[in-house]
């Protein structure tokens, strides 16, 4: 592909980084530098005009949203707790998939008024339980919620699982599933008019990256 107009490619380390790296290699494009192994926050690629930036999983959609960065990669569960002011989300990347879910100690109470839920996803948990007509206090915490219903904090969490791993370490079980998470790539509103060929030649490319391997892992199922 050919990038004439300077692309910038917001991405988080670890996961996100990983599995959005295949995906971009479809485009033709190749990281030079490993951000787990080089303390460098702006990646150069193969292409001159397209760079990475890494950062915070959570400021990716602040990156795209003030231009910034064009493009990015962000969690679901992160684009609803920063809204879409400025954003377009264009497509389900399908990567860095999980749940998010209500959790708590074997045999929780889900369903009483007033409960109070400790979450650093306090839009969704609200959501979630106003949908259910159900009045909830929500704690907003930054991590280790799993923590919370054990000292008397909450008596629930609101949380992403994927092995269910963390929660069992800590004595606690699923016990309502909110909604599937997977990664999404957000464009900033301005960068989509005024680099149109190169952002949707990329959008195009992730797209087919995407495809195929939707349909590799629905033939090794089927
Ligand atoms: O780690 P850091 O504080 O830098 O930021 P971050 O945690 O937001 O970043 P990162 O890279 O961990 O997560 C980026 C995105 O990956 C999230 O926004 C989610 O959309 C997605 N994702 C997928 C996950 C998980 N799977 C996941 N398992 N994000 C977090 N987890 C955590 C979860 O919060 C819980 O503590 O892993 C634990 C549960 O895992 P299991 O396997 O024990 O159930
Ligand atoms: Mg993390």
């Amino acid at each position: 592909m050919n990038f004439d107009t300077p692309i910038t490619i917001a991405l988080s380390k670890g996961r996100i980084f990983q599995q959005t790296l295949p995906l971009l290699a479809h485009a033709g494009i190749e990281a030079l530098d490993d951000p787990e192994s080089s303390r460098k926050l702006i990646l150069e690629t193969n292409h001159p005009a397209v760079k990475l930036l890494i950062v915070r999983a959570t400021d990716v959609p602040t990156y795209v949203q003030w231009g910034a960065a064009d493009v990015g990669v962000a969690g679901k569960d992160v684009l609803i707790e920063h809204g879409s002011e400025g954003l377009y989300e264009p497509l389900d990347l399908r990567i860095a998939r999980c749940r998010l879910m209500v959790a708590g100690v074997p045999g929780a109470d889900l369903a009483g008024n007033q409960l109070r839920i400790a979450t650093k996803y306090v839009t969704a948990a609200r959501r979630h339980f106003a949908a259910k007509g159900q009045q909830v206090e929500v704690i907003k915490l930054y991590g280790s919620m799993e923590l919370a219903p054990l000292v008397g904090l909450s008596d629930l969490i609101v949380d992403l699982v994927e092995s269910g791993n963390t929660l069992k370490a800590n004595g606690l079980v699923p016990l309502e599933h909110i909604m599937e998470i997977s990664s999404r790539l957000v464009v900033n509103k301005a960068s989509w008019k005024m680099k149109h060929a190169s952002v949707t030649g990329l959008l195009d490319r992730l797209r087919e990256a995407v495809e195929s391997r939707a349909e590799q892992e629905q033939r090794k199922s089927g």
